[in-house]
């Protein structure tokens, strides 16, 4: 299997070119859902090690339906298949400029939740118009355990996300372990009180924010991901998510740029515009997210049958 590998602010992004199973040529919702059901072992072994690593985000490129589109595109971590990911998309572009794709300027890419843009200022510099973001609901209220209430804005940026603006726990690089087991303890409280996203929305990121460590910093985040992994970037759909809300409380006005810092410390600038589908749900905003990627490594992908640990490491099943 042909990999290109990247990170993006710090978190990585495997890209399989070549190699991957076929998915057929349906919608990509369909593909996803097949990459999902019947090809599980497949992707786990991607991103899981010791083929892969911890955090690892996989880009699988599939031909788009919409001819518009340079590249189509599936995501998944080591615990499920994603609808969007923002840091992945930054890393996709890098990719397909480092293999001569696509070049200086701006580029449609689809996914299984709809299509987005990329806009090469350089390399490396990306900024992705991401699908419409929204709030769902604001201030929900948790009682979580170990910590207590917790209150929440429930929003949508690709994926659905619960997030949180006063951290039950400082969001602190010397803090990761106390960051994560307060994410994964909100993430139980949420499914044991049958909390969703809309349509029956799975929430499986956590968002939580602190104070900014830099003066340009509008915030800091820690981000839960599915796989109980946090997100070294500061998470393109959730800052998409972040951004609705903002928006929805008047608190950033269109246009204007913030600077979001992730745990470790890199950042993402924000912006947005008012969106204008008529289909989108009301107070949908268009998110803007521009980051660096670096390509890692290209590669070939060896997944030898004889190797006991070839779906990968997973402890505890
Ligand atoms: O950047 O959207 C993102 C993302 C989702 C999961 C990890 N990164």
């Amino acid at each position: 299997m042909h990999i290109v590998d990247s990170h993006t602010e710090g978190e990585p992004t495997r890209v399989i070119l070549e190699g991957g199973p076929d998915l057929g040529s349906g919608p990509l919702t369909e593909r996803a859902a097949r990459l999902a059901t019947e090809y599980k072992d497949f992707y786990r072994s991607v991103v899981l090690e010791p083929y892969g690593q911890e955090a690892m985000v996989g880009a699988l490129l599939t031909e788009p339906t919409n001819p518009e589109c340079v590249a189509g595109v599936i995501y998944f971590d080591a615990a499920a298949v994603i609808g969007m990911c923002g840091h992945g998309t930054i890393g996709v572009a890098a990719t397909l400029a480092h293999i001569g794709k696509i070049g200086i300027g701006t580029h449609k890419i689809e996914t299984p939740v709809g299509i987005v843009e990329v806009t090469l200022s350089d390399k490396n510099t990306i900024t992705v118009k991401n699908i419409d973001s929204y709030r769902f609901k604001k201030a929900i209220t948790l009682e979580v355990e170990g910590i207590g209430k917790v209150t929440g804005d429930i929003a949508y940026g690709g994926n659905w996300f619960f997030m949180v603006d006063d951290s039950p726990t400082p969001v602190l690089p010397s803090n990761i372990r106390g960051l994560t087991e307060a994410g994964i303890a909100i993430r139980e409280a949420i499914y044991a009180q049958g909390i969703e996203g809309g349509n029956g929305g799975i929430i499986d990121h956590i968002v939580l924010y602190g104070p900014a460590l830099t003066k340009q910093g509008h915030t800091r985040n820690f981000v839960l991901c599915p796989d109980d992994a946090y997100d070294r970037s500061p998470c393109g759909t959730g800052c998409s998510a972040r951004l609705s809300c903002l928006a929805a409380d008047n608190r950033l006005a269109p246009g204007k740029e913030i600077y979001q810092e992730s745990t470790i410390g890199s950042s993402y600038t924000l912006s947005y515009e008012v969106s204008t589908s008529p289909t989108a749900p009301k107070g949908s905003i268009v998110p803007s997210i521009t980051g660096q990627a670096f390509i890692t490594r290209e590669a070939t992908l060896i997944n030898n049958p004889n190797d006991p640990l070839r779906k990968g490491i997973v402890l505890g099943s």
